[in-house]
């Protein structure tokens, strides 16, 4: 193509027409400048272009049904690089235009930015962000055909990278109406061109959730065995909020809804909040996704607030001297869905990701007070649910900044030595250095003299800290002990906070296998989650994994770390034993077997003592002992079963389990007795090893 300045490109298609001016001539530009630099209209020409031109037809099928006319939209993947895309709407307009020559179908396909954006006061998904419209597609296209049912007719007109073949003709009759286009893009311009069914049929359920009541059908064609997608939801994005949350376990049943009118915005909203830190919420401009929110996402927001604010005073959930419930409360665990339509939609922001358009802000922010006053007070389960949650952050959030402004200070932690509790290592090299944070004093004496000095370091806690303290996050911070844990891993803390100085790269978390050694290592992984969350990224945490029983059987002894294991074990050693019995029938007598066979241990739970140095060598049953605690093991049992890194078991702690540590550190540690006594039954039984007796 040869080079042409820029005023060439814009007079170029103006042929034999002086009448225009300037505006008019922008408006009439022809597709040479589409063809030339593709990018300026698609953004790129590798394949999220090539997936855009579908999307650029779609959206006129979209808006046809918007407008109310179609009612739905199939879009197909043919062989030999083919889209089809076709509506039952009213047929893009077929006759000839006096003044042009052209019928409105033709100067569609033929003109950028033809038909102006907001023609006839509606809304249009094909005016947004890249609305570049259906000229563009066809100047990309290598071959292009729309076919037209109207007025009785079936008419077509082909193109071939943008320019019409012939005029459009009538070649038939019809009762309907509708529009298709077929079209194969080119490869001239896109040098890969692979469609994605997924990213096409993702794209058409998540139009389909914006645009209620529209059915959208996908096919995949391309191979011997075509794939099918029907998309229809009358819920519209109540039905998206329900999609999302499919695997999410909902904290109320009911999900708010609302779609309404105002000052000419049509505002639907839906929400949920279900059982999660994160939150889930999407916003979207004339069913464009505006991932860097705007101002509908602010009017929601602060819709959101105001009403569960008001909701919780009225309803004596926040007292009188309690402050505001913050927009950061309510957004924990939330799954929302916030869809404007809007006639002309202002994008802003560097990559337009955020609506800038004012009203949208008051309409939304109105449209959902209104409708959130209602639901909450017609649901008073679920706002009972909502509200606690909303509230459990608020705690949460309190608690952190308390911990920040008491004991986070500059310096708090600076100048400290390192405790006179701990037992450290002589290594110093963080790699190979371990810390054990062993529960009670007499447990951290076991382990100090069963370790492996070198590498492993200990440091006892004392199990009352929790009982003192009822353990706040910030006062758990002031706690001595606490601080020499905080000393002894040596990163500092808060501003401070340096991972590179971290004293250990393994920091080993032993409490006994039962609950208040359950409610520590919440407590530890809790204090790690929260100040020390790189810590834990890095995997430097791990829990230790005592043995449960001890089985011993004449000089051999056995370690189990679950009550199945123990089974098996007791079942293994039995059945050595009753061979080794088999072979001394002939050397002993049959009576002693006997007794001996009435000595068998059937009850796991009874605490026995095991007869180890009896003198005779021929016990033919394991004797089994349960741990109750650290304190239970001598320390080369401890050093053999826990410590030593040749045999040990431990759990590294993910960036989940410490969440999940910190999800239930309100409820484990809070000042309410009646939520945990409920938490520790519901969860008993898939806490393993958890005694609550
Ligand atoms: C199948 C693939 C993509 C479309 C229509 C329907 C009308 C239309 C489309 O008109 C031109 C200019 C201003 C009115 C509008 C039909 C009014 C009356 C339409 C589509 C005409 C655009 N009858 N369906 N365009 N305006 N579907 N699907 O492109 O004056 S585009």
């Amino acid at each position: 193509m040869a080079k042409t300045s820029k005023k060439e490109e814009k007079t170029s298609t103006i042929k034999g027409n002086s009448s225009y001016d300037a505006k008019d001539i922008l408006v009439l530009e022809g597709l040479e400048p589409v063809r030339k630099r593709p990018g300026m209209y698609i953004g790129t020409t590798g394949l999220d272009g090539l997936h855009h031109l579908i999307w650029e037809i779609v959206d006129n099928s979209i808006d046809e049904a918007m407008a109310g006319f179609a009612k739905s939209v199939t879009v197909e993947l043919l062989p030999g690089n083919q889209v089809s895309v076709s509506d039952d709407g009213r047929g893009i307009p077929v006759d000839t235009h006096k003044q042009t020559g052209k019928s409105a179908l033709e100067t569609v396909y033929t003109t950028l930015h033809a038909g102006g954006k907001f023609e006839s006061g509606s809304y249009k998904v094909s005016s947004g962000l890249h609305g570049v419209g259906a000229s563009v597609v066809n100047a990309l296209s290598e071959s292009l055909k729309v076919e037209v049912e109207r007025d009785g007719g079936l008419y077509v007109q082909e193109y071939e990278r943008g320019k019409p073949k012939s005029k459009i003709k009538k070649i038939g009759a019809s009762k309907r109406t509708g529009t298709k286009v077929t079209f194969s893009p080119d490869p001239q311009i896109f040098p890969e061109i692979e469609f994605n069914d997924k990213r096409i049929f993702e794209r058409l359920r998540q139009q389909a959730y914006l645009t209620k009541g529209v059915r959208i059908n996908f096919f995949d064609r391309r191979s011997n065995v075509p794939i099918f997608y029907g998309f229809y939801f009358e819920g519209g994005v109540l039905s998206f909020v329900k999609y999302l949350a499919q695997k999410k376990n909902r904290l109320h049943e009911d999900i708010f809804y609302v779609e309404k009118e105002q000052q000419k915005i049509n505002v639907e909203v839906a929400f949920l909040y279900v059982d999660d830190t994160r939150v889930n919420e999407m916003s979207f401009a004339n069913n464009i996704y505006t991932p860097d929110g705007g101002t509908h996402l602010t009017g929601f927001r602060s819709a959101l607030t105001r009403s569960m604010n008001a909701f919780a005073r009225s309803g004596g959930y926040l007292k009188e001297k309690e402050e505001n419930l913050t927009s950061d409360d309510m957004r924990e665990g939330l799954v929302a869905i916030v869809s404007v339509k809007v006639i002309d939609p202002q994008f802003e922001g560097q990559t337009k990701n955020r609506l800038g358009t004012t009203e949208a802000r008051t309409a939304t922010e109105a449209v959902v007070n209104d409708a959130l006053k209602e639901f909450l007070e017609k649901h008073p389960q679920e706002a009972k649910s909502i509200i606690s949650k909303v509230i459990l952050s608020a705690k949460a959030r309190l608690a952190a900044k308390a911990a920040r402004e008491t004991v986070l200070r500059k310096g708090a932690f600076e100048g400290l030595t390192l405790p006179g509790k701990l037992a450290d290592c002589i290594s110093k090299h963080a790699e190979e250095s371990e810390l054990f944070i062993v529960e009670g004093d007499s447990a951290g004496g076991t382990a100090k003299q069963g370790r492996n000095r070198h590498t492993q370091a200990i440091l006892p806690l004392r199990g009352k800290i929790l009982n003192v303290e009822r353990a706040r996050l910030d006062k758990m911070l002031a706690n001595t002990e606490i601080r020499a844990l905080v000393v002894a891993i040596g990163t500092a803390i808060g501003e401070e906070f340096d991972l590179a100085k971290l004293r250990y790269h393994k920091i080993v978390i032993m409490t006994d296998a039962d609950v208040d050694g359950a409610h520590i290592r919440t407590l530890l992984l809790t204090l790690f989650y929260r100040h020390f969350k790189k810590v834990v990224d890095g995997g430097y945490i791990y829990i230790a994994q005592p043995p449960l029983y001890r089985i011993q059987l004449g000089k051999a002894v056995q370690y189990a770390f679950s009550d199945q294991e123990k089974d098996k074990i007791m079942e293994e050693m039995t059945l050595a034993a009753s061979v080794k019995t088999a072979a001394n029938k002939k050397a002993k007598g049959k009576k002693e077997e006997l007794m001996e066979n009435e000595e068998i241990e059937e009850d796991s739970s009874a605490e026995t003592s095991s007869d180890e140095g009896s003198g005779s060598g021929s016990r033919r049953t394991p004797s089994v002992q349960r741990y109750k605690g650290l304190g239970e093991m001598n320390a080369s049992q401890l050093w053999e079963t826990t410590m030593d890194p040749e045999v040990r078991l431990m759990k590294q702690v993910s960036v989940d389990d410490a969440e999940q540590a910190d999800k239930f550190f309100d409820i484990l540690m809070g000042d309410d007795v009646a939520p945990r006594k409920s938490f520790i039954q519901t969860h008993a039984a898939t806490v393993q090893n958890l005694d609550i007796g």
